[in-house]
């Protein structure tokens, strides 16, 4: 019978950063020196895994990013130089955290031209599917598209409206808003449907599911019906909704939330099985996969 040390030692540390001494604003030590072989060797394959499905699915601006930004160079990034080579461009840096910070402090962080991403490395067991947000979803998931003007005007854009909606307690619906287009959102792209948003690029089997599989509605962007949508977490997602470039989504968030949010306090919230009129319906989904009984987590993946 194994002791519980013993049992302790054999799991890996699910995240070595976890205790990392943090500064006020929660940033730490990414300590890049500390990434072991078989760290390295493990982003190497999720890059090349993920690289390989998104030929053709991803948008053309993530995908030039990605070489402009260097991350086929090999390796877990060095957050200090991928920044150096992202400030040049547009100004943002990536910022090392020991995982999710206060909404606050993630609304600071952006809305001062600063990502945070967090420093671990998911574990071999957690290949497909990780509850929380780990260096390959935040980096190569949210980081290329921020050498986008446009796109990482509309993070920033967020990260303000974030101190602002927590003031006014709509936190909620600001973020579906992130939820549907920075983490699951669609764009068209030459008349076909492509990936932006990150928790699709960083998990291989959703990118498919997003684009492919007749389950999913895909319904046209739309701010009100965004910001009225709640979503779940812990699977792919029922809808997905579609915006037409980077300007048409930054332009639409460009008003003042002010009355929008005095709308939303009154608006009844629609569930993502729903459609409802005036939707701009691109794929009314069959829903199966959902039907099924048991379907596998999506997650930050
Ligand atoms: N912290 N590190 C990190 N990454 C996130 O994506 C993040 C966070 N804190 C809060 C948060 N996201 C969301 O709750 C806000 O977008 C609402
Ligand atoms: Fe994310």
């Amino acid at each position: 019978m194994a002791t519980n040390a013993a049992v302790r030692a054999e799991e890996p540390a699910k995240n070595r950063y976890e205790n990392a001494p943090k500064n006020p604003d929660f940033t730490i030590d990414q300590d890049w020196n500390s990434y072991s072989a078989d760290e390295h060797g493990r982003w190497d394959r999720l890059f090349a895994r993920s690289l390989k499905v998104l030929r053709g699915r991803a948008c053309a601006d993530f995908l030039q990013a990605v070489n402009t930004l260097k991350l086929s160079e090999g390796g877990v990034p060095d957050m200090r130089r991928l920044s150096d080579r992202l400030e040049k461009i547009t100004g943002w840096r990536v910022v090392p955290v020991a995982g999710l910070v206060p909404d606050d402090v993630f609304f600071d962080h952006l809305a001062n031209k600063r990502f945070p991403a967090g420093a671990f490395i998911r574990s071999e067991k957690e290949m497909d599917y990780l509850e929380e947000p780990d260096i390959f979803h935040d980096i190569f998931g949210h980081v290329p598209l921020l050498a986008n003007p446009v796109y990482s005007d509309f993070i920033q854009a967020y990260g303000q409206g974030g101190q602002r909606a927590l003031k006014l307690g709509r936190l909620a619906n600001l973020a579906r808003l992130y939820w549907y287009t920075v983490e699951f959102g669609l764009i068209r792209e030459k008349g076909e449907l492509r990936i932006f948003g990150a928790g699709i690029m960083s998990s291989t089997a959703e990118s498919v599911f997003a684009l492919d599989d007749p389950s999913p509605h895909r319904i046209g962007f739309d701010l009100e019906r965004v910001m009225r949508t709640s979503y779940i977490i812990d699977d792919f997602q029922k809808i997905y909704f579609v915006i037409d470039s980077f300007e048409q989504l930054l332009k639409d968030c460009y008003e003042d939330f002010g009355p929008l949010y005095g709308r939303l306090a009154n608006a009844s919230t629609i569930e993502p099985h729903e459609i409802v009129p005036g939707d701009d319906v691109l794929n009314r989904g069959t829903l199966d996969y959902f039907k099924g009984s048991q379907h596998k987590a999506a997650g930050n993946g």
